[in-house]
């Protein structure tokens, strides 16, 4: 029984923000591909909220749809053969627990590296391959469209850094299963962590899920708004390293999902990284005169293995902020 077992408790939201409903909802900003003018929003988007949602964005529904059935498939097998494509540190299957360091969650996932010479669980190779092909190619399109608009030379600034065969790039499959006792209302109103709040350490996320809601971004004012839900589109964030690339012109949204309980979500994520090499730190192209970089530099080798130190919830980038 939920309640009575303490053991359950570390699944529920800390209720510690009294302010919890928005007092505007606004809008999330919807990014039409197909559309060029859409550059300037998309500037807009990255600034203000740091997430936006895409739409006509070319990736043909075929590759998703059967991505999510091989996922479904996964996920729906018996503990432990799922377990045989696990630990998940760094890459492979998961359950509840998240990262190294204590963290918890109603979910379970399997991580995958996108380099070629990676272990997958069987038929994931193929079709995880062209979807990453195929959405790595949307966020590289999209990160030319914030290049060219905000005048920055050469237009792949960014995207060159995905595209790059050394490329530090993740994939992600979340599971959050139905919760048993939601049903019977014994999680007394109190929301049920799936993924708790945090920010990206890479350069950009795309995700896409199935019909089902629980993705919530962090507001200004502090408050969580609820994302509702849609298979046909992409949604993207921006991740830590974007907004050190940016000088914090972009920003880094936290975001967490709430486990829906009675319908099970499946998400999938890819992260874009850099090279382990890389620097990471403002474009020089960017810098108005006179303007010195909030943060101290360092790689994305020394920003990752910082960031594998730390809780889910934790200011990561903090660490690295001039003060
Ligand atoms: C958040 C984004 C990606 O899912 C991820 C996560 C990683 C993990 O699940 O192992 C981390 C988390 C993420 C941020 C801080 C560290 C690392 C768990 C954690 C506590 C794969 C990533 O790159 O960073």
């Amino acid at each position: 029984v939920a309640l009575s077992n303490p053991l359950m408790e570390q699944f529920f939201v800390k209720p510690s923000k009294p302010n919890t409903t928005p007092l505007i909802i606004p809008d999330i900003p919807l990014i039409d591909l197909s559309k060029p003018e859409s550059k300037h929003n998309l500037v807009k988007a990255c600034q203000d909220f740091g997430f936006f949602k895409v739409v006509n964005h070319g990736v043909p529904a075929k590759y998703i749809t059967k991505l999510e059935s091989e996922a479904v498939k996964f996920f729906d097998s018996p503990l432990s053969v799922k377990q045989k494509s696990g630990p998940p540190n760094p890459f492979g299957y998961g359950n509840k627990s998240i990262g190294r360091n204590g963290d918890v969650g109603w979910v379970e996932y399997l991580l995958l590296n996108t380099k070629a010479e990676s272990v997958y669980p069987d038929n994931f190779r193929g079709v995880v391959n062209d979807y990453v092909t195929l959405v790595k190619n949307m966020a590289c399109e999209i990160m030319e469209l914030l290049a060219d608009e905000m005048k920055l030379q050469p237009r792949n600034v960014f995207s060159k850094l995905l595209m790059d065969e050394q490329s530090d790039s993740v994939f992600r499959l979340n599971h959050y299963p139905p919760f048993p006792q939601f049903q019977e209302n014994e999680t007394n109103g109190r929301k049920l962590v799936g993924f708790g709040e945090h920010t990206d350490p890479q350069i950009i996320s795309v995700l896409r899920s199935n019909n089902s809601s629980g993705l919530e971004i962090l507001l200004r004012d502090g408050s969580w708004m609820s994302v509702p839900p849609d298979s046909e589109s992409f949604f993207v964030n921006v991740g830590d390293s974007l907004q050190v690339m940016t000088n914090g012109r972009f920003k880094s949204v936290k975001h967490r999902v709430v486990a829906n309980g009675t319908k099970s979500r499946v998400s999938m994520i890819y992260f874009g990284g850099p090279p382990l090499s890389e620097k990471i730190a403002p474009l020089p192209s960017l810098m108005e005169e006179e303007e010195d970089s909030l943060y101290k530099e360092f790689t994305w080798f020394e920003y990752k293995k910082s960031a594998y130190k730390t809780r889910l919830s934790d200011n990561r980038l903090g660490m690295f902020e001039k003060i």
